[in-house]
């Protein structure tokens, strides 16, 4: 091993932290100067990792939850040696095309385990990793899974309300392969962080069940003795490490100059003067390379060791760990979701879709059932999405499979993204739609991260009645809708309900939402083919008798009105269609010949949706009939407010016959 003073490796992230600022004019300089000898310690001491192979299944994760800081991030995946962090790519920091954008992006930058940038996110979805990690070790066993996972969290972090879930969560559970270290410099971008805050972070971490201390967030002994505790401990365990924000920069450190903006020609000097470091631009000395790249294949043994351990596996299980890693569903599932179908068409069922939600979950669990891994923000009764034989994960069964998340839906929707970069789970969690709006920004981390977790949200409209506006989505899908990647599926009964949680488990490059109601709804379909008829987004349902007058769109609960709008013109000789579309946007995210198939060519085209009108106007044009929500809805009984807000099937016929002249 190279001998290497350890202040001469921290300060070698330094450095590069602060010419790549420097070179892009941009970026955060203070939190990768201020916790360079924290990453120095874990990288050099603890992380059981080998840059050459940043994806191996054992390794320990790490999470920057900072995400601004991501220059620190950058410089450990350069110096460790990962063969894609050239120093190039520290040169074109925050630039067009580099692996170094401003905040890290997983799957863009190989080692980056998670996209962070917006503040709670990271140490929330950590929790997710680790229960992963606890979840699969009981399992497959240690000699398969057994690593930790490390975040550097910021002020900023854990002032964010998503802390408090991840926290009581992590605590509850006792997820002790959790070690979470806090850069606890007490400076934000506004200034000293007592402007706005006066928590004790080690009591509040405490309370919630963690072990906590606080150290000197400088001082490598006391950084190495702290986390070799926390390797030990049966909790989760939190480090509050008291920093200087941008530390070596001579006027600077320790104000909030040096969180988010270059330090300027003269500061730059003036640092690497005080440290030590060399004024050349990223410049890191021979031997201070080689102690790193030393450091970098620390963990080629572990992982040795890890293959020969899981070679000693039968072939069934070693196939099985595989491909469940690689988020590949079992054959059995299509087998299971076919007979569901089948079954359904011998037996329709008049359920609220949550209710056929839960008939699907139950035929497909038998199929995945370790896989399987669902939960409930509290709603399980409400958004029926238990299976029956599925039990609890808990501290002492982390075998169970269903996970109580508490009043906790952002908690929830950030440790599920954890879960599913884990690898191992299809992960599910479900909560009423309307309060999407409580889990969007890790929903919106999921569909820009490309993962796939699967939401179900159920009362998914004015449909449920009683509870009132408060509880009534009628924004939601349109917003959901106009995310990117983000797939949503309102299914109008319980074969396209199947069909739907088919396409959610298959899709593991997106994240999809099932939107499901509360109240009853016919089965509409009357064939279940072995092809998926959901997986264009829209359909035709029901065919005209002769040349379609009116074309009607639907999605859930309205598909029911359209087909009886569309039997009453019958009733009268005027030919029409209906279009059942679970998916809007998967219809128009097809090539424009076969949405045109699909949309037809009927004159007259109503869409009806107890929903906001946004997104329909590419189906039916902006002059066509648009059937739905104009406001927040009202609490009333079922059968009073579809009639009140004026969506009903007598509406859609009498807008056909008005266009119809
Ligand atoms: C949810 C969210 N809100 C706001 C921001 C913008 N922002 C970036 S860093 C930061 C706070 C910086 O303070 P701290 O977390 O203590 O980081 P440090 O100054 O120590 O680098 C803010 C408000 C963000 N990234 N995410």
């Amino acid at each position: 091993m190279t001998q290497v003073d350890h202040t001469r490796m921290a300060n070698a992230i330094r450095g590069l932290a602060m010419d790549a600022v420097e070179k892009a004019k941009s970026g955060h300089p203070g939190l990768p100067m201020g916790c360079a000898d924290v990453a120095t310690v874990l990288f050099t001491q603890f992380l059981k990792y080998d840059a050459a192979e940043p994806n191996w299944p054992d390794r320990d994760r790490f999470v920057l939850s900072a995400g601004h800081g991501s220059m620190l991030l950058y410089a450990l995946l350069y110096l460790t040696g990962n063969s894609e962090m050239t120093l190039d790519q520290l040169k074109n920091f925050r630039q067009l095309g580099s692996k170094t954008p401003g905040h890290p992006e997983y799957h863009h930058t190989s080692g980056v385990e998670t996209t962070t940038g917006p503040l709670g996110q990271g140490i929330a979805t950590a929790v997710g990793m680790a229960v992963a990690e606890k979840m699969l070790a009981a399992e497959y066993g240690k000699k398969a899974v057994d690593h930790h996972t490390y975040v550097i969290c910021s002020d900023g972090d854990l002032m964010e309300g998503l802390s408090q879930e991840a926290i009581a969560l992590a605590g509850h559970w006792k997820l002790n392969k959790l070690i979470v270290l806090y850069d606890d410099n007490g400076i934000s971008i506004d200034g000293p962080t007592t402007l706005s805050d006066g928590v004790d972070q080690v009591k509040r971490f405490k309370s919630a069940g963690w072990a906590s201390e606080l150290i000197d967030g400088q001082d490598q002994k006391a950084i190495a003795a702290a986390i070799a505790k926390a390797q030990k401990s049966n909790k989760p365990t939190m480090i509050a490490c008291k920093t200087t924000i941008g530390y070596g920069a001579p006027t600077k450190a320790g104000t909030n100059k040096v969180h988010g903006e270059a330090l300027g020609a003269e500061e730059l000097k003036g640092a690497k003067e005080k440290l030590g470091i060399s004024l050349e631009p990223f410049s890191v000395p021979d031997d201070v390379l080689k102690a790193w790249r030393e450091a970098g294949s620390r963990g080629v043994a572990a992982r040795k060791e890890w293959e020969t351990r899981m070679s000693t596996l039968s072939n069934r299980k070693r196939d099985e760990f595989d491909r469940r890693l690689r988020h590949e569903r079992p054959a059995s599932l299509a087998k299971a979701i076919k007979a569901h179908k089948k079954w359904l068409l011998e037996n329709p069922q008049k359920i609220a879709t949550r209710k056929s939600s839960e008939l699907a979950i139950d035929a497909m669990y038998a199929a995945m059932p370790m896989e399987f891994l669902s939960g409930s923000a509290d709603l399980t009764g409400s958004t029926n999405n238990k299976a029956k034989t599925a039990t609890n994960f808990e501290a002492k069964t982390p075998k169970g499979r269903f996970v109580h998340y508490g009043i906790r839906e952002h908690g929830m929707a950030a440790a599920m993204n954890g879960i599913f970069l884990h690898g191992g789970f299809a992960p599910s969690g479900a909560t009423f739609f309307c309060f999407t709006d409580y889990c969007r920004p890790a929903m919106r981390l999921s569909a820009l991260m490309g993962i796939g977790v699967i939401y179900i949200m159920t009362h998914d409209s004015i449909g449920l009645g009683e509870d009132g506006p408060t509880h009534q989505p009628v924004e939601h899908l349109a917003a959901m809708r106009a995310m990117p990647n983000m797939r949503t599926f309102r299914p109008c009964d319980a074969i396209e309900v199947a069909e739907c949680w088919e396409l959610a488990l298959n899709r593991t490059d997106g994240p999809t939402i099932l939107v499901l109601t509360r109240q009853s709804l016919p089965q509409l379909r009357t064939d279940a083919p072995a092809q998926n008829r959901c997986a264009e987004g829209a359909y035709e349902l029901v065919a005209a008798h002769g040349e379609a007058k009116v074309s009607f769109f639907a999605s859930g609960s309205e598909v029911e009105m359209a087909v009886n709008a569309q039997k009453t013109l019958a009733e009268r000789g005027i030919a029409s269609r209906v279009v059942s579309a679970p998916s809007l946007e998967l219809l128009l995210s097809l090539p424009e010949e076969r949405q045109q198939a699909i949309i037809g060519k009927a004159p007259v085209k109503i869409a009806i949706e107890a929903a906001v009108r946004w997104g329909w106007d590419a189906v039916i044009g902006h002059d066509g009939e648009f059937i739905g929500m104009h406001s927040f809805g009202t609490s009333a009984p079922l059968n009073k407010i579809f009639q009140h807000f004026g969506i009903t099937a007598e509406a859609a016929v009498n807008a056909a016959l008005k266009r119809l002249g």
